[in-house]
């Protein structure tokens, strides 16, 4: 009999401002798989903007999910976001432990900045203490900054060299990553982003910039990679798939001048996933 697919969001719900849960659970529910939300923290709105309220869930993460253990929950994917401080990394791992069978996908976006720098809640301890989630993922997807942070590669302005991607890459491997999508490589007026198989192959997928950088698209692009794992999809299309999705979401958010940290406006084209 079919089942549906179900996958775990371990996410900040930020009220305002299109990132994290509120991204992630429409774009996971249109590509047609049961989204189920753990808060890591409740804010007003995301740390992009100069004020918000910041509700840390650090203490109630686990009786929260210990529930979900009672109703006897399993999942087919397990996607991990913005984490509201440094022992949400061991509430990961104990969930992780509780709830991620031999079969299921375990995304990890270790959403921790941009532009190298990283956001206003991340301290050093966490950018250290989140390469403990790498052995346990099937596919991590880093922006530059977050895999500069993460491997100890100086972050530059400009373009890097294949050296240096490659050096990030070698250093994330060496941590226990798998599969790995490294988005948001500037390329001259193209965005690239790099693929490193668990095999070790490389491939790329390289588009044109369509509009100015918003904030939330790294969740937007982590979300269809986890729900197309999930799915069946193989990493290339699938990657492929999340940065035309990406693109045209800047397009159209720039056509009706949506401020850049409002992120995404990808209500208007969310029909594009379902398929
Ligand atoms: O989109 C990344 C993100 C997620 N969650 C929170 C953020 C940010 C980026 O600023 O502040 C709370």
């Amino acid at each position: 009999m079919k089942r549906q697919k179900r996958m775990a969001v371990i996410n900040d719900f930020s009220g305002f401002g299109r990132c994290s849960l509120t991204v992630s659970v429409p774009i996971i529910s249109a590509m047609k798989i049961q989204c189920c939300a753990l808060p890591t923290a409740v804010l007003s709105n995301h740390t992009g903007y100069p004020d918000y309220f910041f509700d840390d869930y650090t203490d109630k993460m686990k009786a929260y999910y210990l529930k979900w253990e009672k109703l006897g929950l399993s999942f087919d994917g397990i996607y991990t976001g913005f984490l509201g401080s440094v022992r949400q990394v061991e509430l990961i791992l104990d969930f992780l432990r509780r709830f991620a069978g031999e079969h299921t996908a375990v995304i990890v976006d270790p959403v921790m900045g941009d532009n190298g720098k990283p956001y206003a809640t991340i301290d050093d301890e966490l950018c250290r203490d989140i390469r403990k989630l790498l052995p346990l993922s099937s596919i991590i997807t880093p922006n530059l900054t977050e895999a500069c942070i993460i491997s100890g590669v100086p972050y530059h302005e400009g373009a890097f060299a294949d050296r240096e991607l490659l050096e990030i890459s070698r250093r994330l491997r060496d941590c226990g990553a798998q599969n790995m999508v490294i988005t948001g490589i500037p390329e001259g007026d193209n965005i690239r982003n790099l693929i490193c198989h668990a095999d070790g192959r490389l491939s790329s997928v390289t588009t044109p910039c369509t509009g100015t950088p918003h904030a939330g698209t790294g969740d937007v692009f982590a979300s269809i990679i986890a729900a197309d794992r999930v799915n069946g999809v193989d990493l290339q299309t699938s990657v492929e798939k999340a940065a035309g999705f990406v693109g045209k979401a800047i397009a159209v958010s720039d056509a009706l001048h949506v401020p850049t940290e409002d992120g995404v406006c990808f209500e208007e084209i969310l029909g594009d996933l379902i398929r």
